[in-house]
């Protein structure tokens, strides 16, 4: 793989070139190489908070905000592949959704790739995911942990009304939960009363893995 590969991916998103972008993708694909394969993933999670920027600044508009982010779509769907388990033994369930009124799953599905590389079984919800749901999922498969993503500050209130309703029907003490997405920080951690806010997808299956030894 030349060494400029992933430069020219992060270059090819930005300049919203996806033959370029898949090009360079490709290279890293075969390569085969999971150094490669992860220094791809940081790439286009960097080439988007980029995009996030113009697009608030008013630079870019919705239709390159929704062309960017499928680029991002294809490009991970070529890499994911590359991201399954060595280990077949399961570490544990984890139950994963995007929160009711948010469509955004690019982040949702980079954490969801991490946790089955880990031998974590997953059970993906998807996105604009009703309170009923979440629950019914914990109910059903009496997950180690609840992951939920949320991108938009106008849906941040649909997570303390998943725990709540965790609460109500008796099982919130049975689950870890944890949040993640652009929109959130440490503080809606506490103003949903869940266990944990992962800044990223890393930080977030470290703090699954401390809970799965825990047990
Ligand atoms: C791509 C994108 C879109 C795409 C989404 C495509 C898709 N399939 O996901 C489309 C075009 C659909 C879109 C639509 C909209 N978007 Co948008 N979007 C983005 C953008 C540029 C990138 C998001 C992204 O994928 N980032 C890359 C991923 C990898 O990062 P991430 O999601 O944060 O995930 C990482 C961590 O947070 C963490 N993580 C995430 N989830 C979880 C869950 C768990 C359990 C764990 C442990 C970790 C974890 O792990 C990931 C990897 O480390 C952001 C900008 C930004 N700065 O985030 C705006 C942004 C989120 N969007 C925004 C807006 C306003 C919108 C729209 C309302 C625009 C409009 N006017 O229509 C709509 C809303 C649609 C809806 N109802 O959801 C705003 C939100 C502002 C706010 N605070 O509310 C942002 C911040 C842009 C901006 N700066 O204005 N968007």
């Amino acid at each position: 793989m030349p060494d400029d590969t992933i430069e020219q991916l992060r270059n090819g998103m930005l300049a919203l070139e996806i033959d370029a972008a898949l090009k360079a993708t490709d290279a890293v694909v075969n390569s085969q190489s999971k150094v490669a394969v992860k220094e791809a993933v940081e790439a286009v999670t960097q080439a988007l908070q980029v995009v996030g920027k113009k697009f608030q600044d008013g630079e870019w508009f919705l239709a390159e905000l929704v062309y960017a982010g499928e680029i991002a779509k294809e490009i991970m769907a070529r890499l994911s592949p590359l991201m399954q388990a060595e280990d077949s033994q399961s570490q544990g369930t984890i139950v994963v959704g995007t929160v009711a009124g948010d469509l955004h799953d690019l982040g949702k599905n980079i954490f969801i790739n991490y946790a089955r590389t880990a031998g974590f079984k997953v059970i993906d919800l998807g996105i604009d995911v009703p309170t009923a749901k979440f629950v019914g999922a914990v109910k059903e498969h009496q997950p180690l942990a609840l992951g939920m993503s949320c991108l938009l500050t106008s849906t941040e209130k649909e997570l303390g009304k998943v725990v709540d309703e965790l609460k109500k029907q008796g099982v919130r003490e049975t689950v870890k939960v944890v949040i993640g997405g652009a929109a959130l920080s440490e503080r809606s951690a506490s103003n949903a009363a869940a266990d944990a806010f992962a800044p990223d997808a890393i930080t977030g299956l470290d703090m699954i893995k401390k809970w799965s030894a825990a047990r």
